[in-house]
């Protein structure tokens, strides 16, 4: 069982599962999420790896949003959404979840080395507007054994516990859009903090 999700965390993912703007989520929300994400890969469109990365929405869509859909109109609304984050539970959701980060993860993998490289990253993110420095804090949270690349282990973690864990601090968003506000960001009144941008434990 999934634990209980925070509304802001709810509201930004329905915003960028949003795509067209409909304030509601449908199938072809989702679709147009895997062909930016082909598109972003470069990979050929009729590639095995474009294939793949489309079924692992498809079955998002399938598994976890279709259900939410309670009065059978295709489409789900704010409200649907909410109560089925909360009911949703891990067997539907982290199959999912895990099928379009494998899928990700092999066409960004473009080396076919077994790991994402920082270029690797920064090629895969800038597709969804992060900047470079954003990109290298994203490598920095995720490689968790610090030996300078993302593994395969290391990039499902990072996202499936940013869903799971509510009190996760990785940002798993990016596989939806791009990165809103990010910690680098200067803040608003300029203050005498004099800490670095990036915080010792990441
Ligand atoms: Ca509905
Ligand atoms: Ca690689
Ligand atoms: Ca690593």
């Amino acid at each position: 069982m999934i634990p209980s999700w925070k509304r802001s965390r709810a509201l930004d993912l329905f915003d960028r599962l949003d795509v067209t703007g409909s304030a509601t989520i449908t199938e072809p929300d989702l679709q147009e999420l895997a062909e930016h994400t082909v598109v972003g890969t470069k990979a050929d469109p009729d590639s095995v790896k474009a294939k793949a990365i489309r079924a692992g929405y498809d079955y998002l869509w399938q598994t976890v949003f279709a259900p939410m859909d309670l009065n059978g109109d295709r489409q789900v609304n704010l409200v649907e959404f909410e109560e089925g984050l909360n009911h949703l539970d891990d067997d539907s959701f982290v199959p999912a979840i895990t099928m379009i980060a494998t899928a990700i993860f092999n066409a960004y993998d473009l080396d076919e080395n077994g790991s994402l490289s920082q270029q690797e990253i920064i090629n895969w993110l800038g597709e969804y507007g992060v900047s470079h420095q954003d990109a290298l804090a994203h490598v920095r949270d995720m490689d968790t054994n610090r030996n300078g690349t993302v593994s395969y282990k290391e990039l499902v973690s990072a996202i499936t516990d940013y869903y799971i864990n509510p009190e996760a601090s990785l940002d798993g968003h990016w596989m939806f859009g791009p990165k809103r506000v990010t910690r680098h960001e200067a803040p608003a009144e300029p203050t005498l903090d004099l800490m670095p941008a990036l915080s010792p434990e990441f």
